[in-house]
Formats: structure tokens, C-alpha cells, sequence
């Protein structure tokens, strides 16, 4: 019989799906062909399956509205990039680099500060005006002093409804954590990192899917970095939404924003309206991109 589902959990070759008219999480493999054409069924993957036996097998994999490779997951609505203030501490490169991924793929992000407790309030103070920054920009940023501030949780927790959301993020940043206070049943493994660098292993090892508050909710093993091999220079400019909103102005259309004339992202820096600490993480991967160009 031909169901379909979706792979909410991957386990050494074997695929958990939940399928769409009972509800019931079957247990499948992928078929060899799948293998043979290189593809790789991902959590978050709508299939067809077919399970007579004790054992399913999925047979077609649907299309997919988007994917990540880092961390692997497909079919996303929107991620929570877990930002954490110290251990390990805030870095706004790595942040805009994971947000310029996200933005790639045509998924919402939304910045979720964590461990600011760690910080004295000068340091907080700080971060708070380059977080707010960031709220500027566009983007939903949870930044409380306390991670698991119940008001600021609830809210989070209120944007899951209909959506498949994941959470992502350096490793050790509390992912894990956060989805455990959010549902006091998950119980996932969480490590200081201190532990986690002497295992030199990250604490979360799989992507799964968790149903909370009527939608799909990930954990995902964290990065200590990613890199911007799918990025073109052309788009990477268009990743950044506080330059899409000046660069009709700009004298020459496709303008980089780097030494163009007339440049209306220049100015707007000039201004104060473009924070100086995107830009210039901009150049710096514009850079980074054209390296991977000449290596390749
Ligand atoms: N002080 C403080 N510690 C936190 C906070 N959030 C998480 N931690 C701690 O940080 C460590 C790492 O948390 P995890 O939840 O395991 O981090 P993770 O992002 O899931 O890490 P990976 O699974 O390796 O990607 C744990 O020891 C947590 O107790 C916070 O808001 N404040
Ligand atoms: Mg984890
Ligand atoms: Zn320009």
C-alpha cells in the first residue's frame, strides 16, 4: 500500500516516518536506487512509502520547497538561530554568515540570544544595541537577559503553530536546553562545552523533528563554523535585507556596493542606517567567495 509522510528522525540507514493519515511514526528504508542516484533522503522529507510488513520503504522522495546542508534538514519554514552571548562567545560574523545561509534558502530566520546571564551588564548593555540592530534589519530577535524568561519562551513557542521550524546554531549555544524548557518532556542530552571539547564530539548528534504546540520543531547538532560554497558574489548582496532596501538607488544596477559611485548602501552606512558591523562582514565574505572562485 502507497502512503506518504514525512521523516521526522534518520538512524544509521533507517528513516522515521509519520505518516500523514494515521498519525503513526513507521519504520523505513530507503530503497537502493535512492543510493544509487546519489540521493540522500533528508529529515523534514515529504515521501511515499510503503510499509506491508514490519519494515517500510520509501519510494519516492516529493519535491522539496527548500534544504540545508548544515544542519541537514529539508522542508523548513523557518529557523531559530540560537546567538549565544558567552561560551561560546557572541560572534556577529558567524552570526550574519549562518543568517546569509538561512536567507539563501528562503527560510525565515529568527535570533534567539542565549546565555547573556554570563555577561556583566556593560557587556550586555552592548550586545542589546547590536541585537537591536538586528531588529532594524528586519528580523524577530528574543534577547531577555534570562534564555528561559517563561513570557519570552511562551512567545517563541507561539510562532511553531502550522510550521516546521529548526533550531540552529553553534554548538554549545543551548539549543538542546532551550527545546527542553520549552517542552519539559523532551529530555535531550545537553553538555557544558568544556565536556563537549574534551569528547571532541558535539553533545546533539542527529537532526530530529518534535511535534510541539501544532507544528514541527528540530534540534540539530551544532557548527563551530559553515561555509558560503552555494553563494554567488551577484546574490550575495540580495541576502542582506536592509541593503535590498536602498540598492534600487544605486547609480549601476548589480551594484556591489564596494567601490561603485553613487552608491546608495554607502551612504545609508555613512548615514548610520546600515550598521557598519554587517558591512563589513559582507566585504568579508564577498571575499571568502571570490576565494573559493579562484581555488576551484
Ligand atoms: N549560563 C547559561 N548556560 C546555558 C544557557 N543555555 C544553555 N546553557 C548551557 O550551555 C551548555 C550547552 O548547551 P546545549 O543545550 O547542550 O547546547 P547545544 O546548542 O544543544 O549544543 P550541540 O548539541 O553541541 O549543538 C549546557 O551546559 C547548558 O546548560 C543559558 O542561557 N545560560
Ligand atoms: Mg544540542
Ligand atoms: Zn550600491
Amino acid at each position: 500500500m502507497e502512503q506518504t509522510g514525512r521523516i521526522i528522525k534518520s538512524i544509521s540507514g533507517f528513516y522515521d516516518v509519520l505518516d500523514d493519515e494515521t498519525e503513526e511514526l513507521v519504520r523505513t528504508r530507503a530503497r537502493g536506487n535512492f543510493r544509487k542516484r546519489k540521493i540522500k533522503p533528508l529529515v523534514g522529507d515529504k515521501v511515499k512509502f510503503d510499509s506491508t510488513g514490519d519494515l517500510g520503504y520509501i519510494l519516492e522522495i516529493l519535491p522539496r520547497e527548500n534544504s540545508l546542508v548544515r544542519p541537514p534538514i529539508a522542508n523548513i519554514d523557518q529557523a531559530i538561530v540560537v546567538t549565544s552571548s558567552a561560551e561560546p562567545n557572541f560572534s556577529s560574523n558567524l552570526l550574519d554568515k549562518i543568517l546569509v545561509n538561512i536567507e539563501h534558502n528562503d527560510i525565515e530566520p529568527l535570533i534567539y540570544l542565549t546565555k547573556a546571564d554570563l555577561l556583566n551588564d556593560e557587556q550586555y548593555a552592548t550586545l542589546k544595541v547590536t541585537l537591536n540592530g538586528y531588529h532594524e534589519v528586519g528580523y524577530q530577535v528574543f534577547l531577555d537577559r534570562d534564555s528561559y524568561n517563561e513570557q519570552q519562551v511562551a512567545d517563541l513557542e507561539k510562532t511553531f503553530t502550522d510550521k516546521v521550524t529548526v533550531f540552529t546554531g553553534q554548538s554549545g549555544a543551548g539549543k538542546s536546553t532551550l527545546l527542553n524548557h520549552i517542552d519539559k518532556e523532551l529530555g535531550l542530552a545537553t553538555a557544558a562545552i568544556s565536556q563537549t571539547l574534551n569528547r571532541g564530539k558535539h553533545t546533539t548528534r542527529q537532526v530530529s523533528l518534535f511535534d510541539i504546540s501544532d507544528g514541527l520543531v528540530a534540534d540539530t547538532p551544532g557548527f563551530s563554523s559553515i561555509d558560503l560554497m552555494d553563494i554567488t558574489p551577484e546574490e550575495l548582496p540580495t541576502l542582506f535585507p536592509e541593503f535590498l532596501r536602498y540598492s534600487g538607488q544605486c547609480q549601476f544596477r548589480g551594484c556591489r556596493h564596494v567601490n561603485e559611485p553613487n552608491c546608495k548602501v554607502k551612504e545609508e552606512l555613512a548615514e548610520g542606517n546600515i550598521m557598519q558591523s554587517r558591512y563589513d562582514n559582507y566585504l568579508y565574505f564577498l571575499n571568502e567567495i571570490n576565494s573559493y572562485k579562484k581555488r576551484y
